[in-house]
């Protein structure tokens, strides 16, 4: 355990037991809530190194929490990483959760446990507001009436939703079970994949609509001068405004730690950005050393500000757990020219890992972890054990004294002393997702199993533009890295470490088919 900054002296620490079972005490059930951030990389905030990016208030939390160095979402893409972080299941055994359209069905099953289950289970007020791409209802959604299964059915009290991507249609708010601010009797809104629906003006057949260019695919209906994934028409009443939704997100969390401030409360906050199309408030663009992109951080940052400052002005900040994370390393390019690779800048989003979002190197999964809870945490402190965010069900559930079912969150490991930084025995292994192969890491060394990999893949790795591209390994290679030293993954150790590298790819395969147990038993209590 480092000492990470050492102006800031650790806090008086309160010893912490952690209870196992029963009703948990009022001082074993703070409130907590999980900031998630979309496609920020391990060096895209200060606390991680970011010098071009100013974020001052996640920097803050780092100061009065641990900050994680090793710590990874379960997958390089969203729809994975989110349904790991909810119900404790590497998503790879998951069929279906992959990236998902912004009109599929949910890919949680409503008797499935939940973070949200759990917290509520044990007395909590529960909300998600923010992104969700996790699909919703069983088939087709009708968007004009009631949309479930959701976030309701899943153990939130409360739900305040963007349904899928800020890329993809429909580009509307879903409270609750409903659309909202939708006036379906006056103009239904419809949503098409397959085709183009309505005559509302494309990207395709108006470009010069548009804040700023993108490719076919995200070539479909324009909304606010950004075209989107997908076609949709009608429901104009409801569509959001790209430049407010961080406020509209943030002042909702806002009212919903001030109403349940006498209660505990968990509260999951996924936030939009820094996914594409980029477009924070007026204020912010142009605020960053880094164009759009660091601009889109920047709102972040000011997000998490909000939302501390809520908890100090009502008091609760000794009551209250805060975690920020990222779903996923970060892309400059994600289907549209909005300048992030010409304005980089030098910054590099991967913080020197190799590569980023959608691939299984460390910059795809390796992302910034704090977590901060005034008083019981360590502050101010780094650790370097290995801890996923597949973890955070089982952790959360010791913390608040919630049991889980036996065979809910199956990869989950509880680990609240290494949350809670006074503990650096985190998991011996991990895996990581890409988006085209699995790998696997244990204690300081990282397998990749042979390619071949789809032709998309190849092609999103190559982008010679972006300055965290990185080539994708020939076809039948694969790959060991001694992540202690190499951590940019730089020197294949695959042939040197024959032993090593067989170990870890038989173990690599047991984990794959071991659904059953696939808990590391070093970590089970
Ligand atoms: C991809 C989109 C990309 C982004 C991603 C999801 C294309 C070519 N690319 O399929 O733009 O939306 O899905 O990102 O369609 S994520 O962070 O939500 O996983
Ligand atoms: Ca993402």
């Amino acid at each position: 355990m480092k000492k990470a900054l050492l102006l800031f002296p650790a806090l008086v620490l309160i010893s912490f037991a952690s209870s196992q079972e029963g009703k948990a005490q009022p001082d074993q059930s703070p409130n907590v809530v999980v900031i998630y951030a979309d496609d920020v990389g391990y060096g895209d905030v200060g606390a991680y190194g970011a010098e071009k990016i100013d974020t001052p208030n996640i920097d803050s939390l780092a100061r009065n929490g641990v900050r994680f160095t090793d710590a990874y979402a379960s997958a390089s893409t969203c729809t994975p990483s989110r349904y790991s972080l909810l119900t404790g299941e590497y998503a790879f055994r998951k069929e279906g959760a992959s990236i998902l359209p912004g009109d599929a069905p949910m890919v949680i099953d409503s008797k499935q446990k939940t973070m949200a289950s759990v917290f509520n289970g044990t007395g909590y007020t529960t909300g998600v507001i923010g992104k969700w791409h996790l699909g919703l209802g069983e088939g087709e959604v009708n968007w004009n009436g009631k949309i479930h299964p959701g976030p309701l059915e899943l153990g939130f009290d409360q739900s305040f939703i963007m349904p899928s991507t800020n890329d993809r249609v429909p580009t509307v708010y879903v409270s609750g079970h409903r659309v909202h601010k939708l006036d379906s009797t006056s103009s239904p809104l419809r949503v098409s994949y397959d085709q183009k629906i309505g005559d509302l003006p494309t990207g395709e057949t108006h470009p010069e609509k548009l804040r700023y260019p993108a490719d076919r695919q995200h070539s479909g209906t324009i909304v606010n001068g950004l075209s989107r994934i997908g076609w949709m028409k009608g429901g104009q009443s409801a569509w959001w405004n790209d430049a407010e939704i961080a406020k509209t997100f943030t002042n909702r969390a806002q009212q919903f730690i001030r109403d349940h401030q006498d209660q505990p409360f968990f509260l999951y906050l996924p936030l939009r950005d820094v996914h594409v199309p980029r477009w924070p408030a007026d204020r912010f663009r142009g605020e960053s050393d880094t164009g759009l992109r660091g601009d889109a951080i920047e709102e972040a940052d000011w997000v998490v500000g909000e939302i501390t400052s809520t908890l100090q002005t009502l008091d609760l900040e000794e009551e209250t757990l805060v975690l920020f994370s990222s779903d996923n390393g970060p892309v400059y390019n994600d289907g549209y020219q909005d300048g992030a690779i010409q304005d980089a800048n030098g910054h590099l989003a991967n913080g020197r890992l190799r590569g980023g979002k959608y691939q299984s190197f460390e910059g795809g999964t390796r992302v910034p972890f704090i977590a901060a809870w005034p008083g019981r945490t360590e502050a101010g402190v780094d650790s370097e054990a290995i801890i996923s965010q597949v973890d955070l069900v089982a952790t959360l559930a010791e913390i608040i004294g919630a049991g889980l079912p036996v065979r809910a969150a199956p990869d989950s490991e509880p680990l609240p002393d290494v949350l809670l930084g006074k503990s650096e025995k985190g998991r011996t292994r991990v895996i990581q997702q890409g988006r085209a192969k699995l790998a696997l890491r244990r204690g300081k060394w990282k397998y990749i199993p042979p390619g071949p990999y789809p032709n998309w893949v190849i092609e999103k790795h190559n982008d010679p533009q972006s300055p965290i591209a990185t080539p994708v390994p020939p076809p039948g290679q694969p790959l060991l890295f001694n992540l202690e030293k190499d951590p940019g993954e730089s020197k294949n150790l695959f042939h040197r470490h024959q032993k090593i590298a067989e170990e870890l790819s038989t173990l690599f395969r047991k984990i794959r088919k071991d659904n059953a147990s696939p808990k590391d038993p070093q970590q089970r209590r």
